[in-house]
């Protein structure tokens, strides 16, 4: 791969390295380790860029700390660079701001391999694997580079994050990975990443949510309405996954003109990816892994009416396919 890597990115090219749409942890440090080492095997200097915001208090403190510049993908002009690469996405996902005639030259992810990845001439695609971060802590490994700390502190905490402390979809690799990794980094600046200081409006949301929040036969669902950022239906899926006994969590709620929903789930041999894009059907882009996925639906009336059919609609669909009974469920916070 790193042959390949420098034989396809001679030096001189003006690279583009995009993440996902509103990237968390994995995708923030892929793309920053990227950046690294083809600044050093190839001096080559990448753009690195992003559509949406990064808006969880720990992703906008391991940005800040990663210290790295990244550029708002809605304001780029695609034709100015030779090559781009994309990390922790793949084309055609409909979560990253690639321009959909456009080919990407490099992808490197761990999601199930698309389709339209399959013509992408360097493509590194490890559905195994825990987190994105572990592939390039390998290519760091093998080209001999020792990741300075705050690279190393953000790769450590992507891999961490991402797998839930090396126990949700993590491989051998990504427990490797993250022990090699361990001496290199800050360990203040993990703890500041990890124990961020949150604004007001978090608690506030935080509120919402429980209070909104219904059980379902093991299914918790919550509807959050208007998010502070889009992947906080993501990080409350994950806390209302911790209450006993929950085998499913489902988080929805609108930003800007888009509905977004997050699913998690305790069963490990589940497959939330395929169950969400079931769920999602064509009015939306959804994908994920076997225990945690996501989507998003344009919305086509912003009116409250019209996106609360849609939810009811969408929390049928779930309950249906988990094969539990309709109704208005118990609600967690009475
Ligand atoms: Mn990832």
């Amino acid at each position: 791969m790193l042959a390949r890597l420098r034989e396809m990115v001679p030096r001189g090219t003006r690279l583009l390295i995009l993440t996902h749409n509103n990237p968390d942890p994995d995708s923030l440090a892929s793309a920053a380790a990227l950046r690294f080492l083809l600044a050093e095997i190839a001096a080559v200097e990448a753009v690195l860029a992003f559509g949406g915001i990064v808006g969880r208090a720990e992703n906008r403190a391991l940005l800040r700390y990663l210290a790295v510049k990244t550029q708002p993908a809605e304001a780029l002009s695609f034709d100015e660079f030779d090559l781009v690469a994309l990390v922790d996405t793949q084309p055609r996902t409909g979560n990253n701001s690639l321009p959909p005639d456009r080919l990407p030259a490099i992808v490197i992810d761990h999601h199930p391999m698309r389709r339209q990845t399959r013509q992408v001439p360097l493509r590194d695609v490890r559905r195994g694997y825990g987190a994105t971060s572990t592939i390039l802590t390998e290519y760091l490994q093998t080209a001999g580079m020792t990741p300075e700390a705050r690279l190393a502190t953000a790769l450590f905490y992507a891999i961490r994050s991402e797998t839930q402390d090396l126990g949700r979809e993590a491989s051998r690799a990504d427990v490797e990975a993250a022990l090699y990794l361990f001496p290199f980094t800050n360990r203040r600046l993990l703890s500041r990443i990890e124990y961020s200081r949150v604004p007001l409006e978090y608690f506030r949301a935080l509120g919402r949510v429980l209070k909104n929040a219904t059980i379902h036969d093991g299914v918790v669902i919550s509807r959050l309405g208007e998010l502070e950022y889009p992947d906080m239906v993501a990080e409350m899926a994950d806390l209302l996954l911790r209450l006993e006994d929950a085998r499913w969590a489902v988080c929805l709620g609108t930003y800007g003109d888009d509905l977004f929903l997050s699913l998690r789930t305790s069963e490990a041999d589940a497959n939330a990816g395929a169950f969400i894009r079931r769920a999602v059907g064509r009015i939306g882009a959804a994908g994920g892994h076997g225990m945690m996925a996501g989507g998003r639906i344009p919305l086509k009336d912003r009116e409250a009416k019209a996106v609360a059919r849609l939810e009811e609609r969408l929390i049928g669909r779930f309950l249906r396919a988990l094969k539990v009974p309709p109704g208005p469920g118990v609600r967690l916070v009475p």
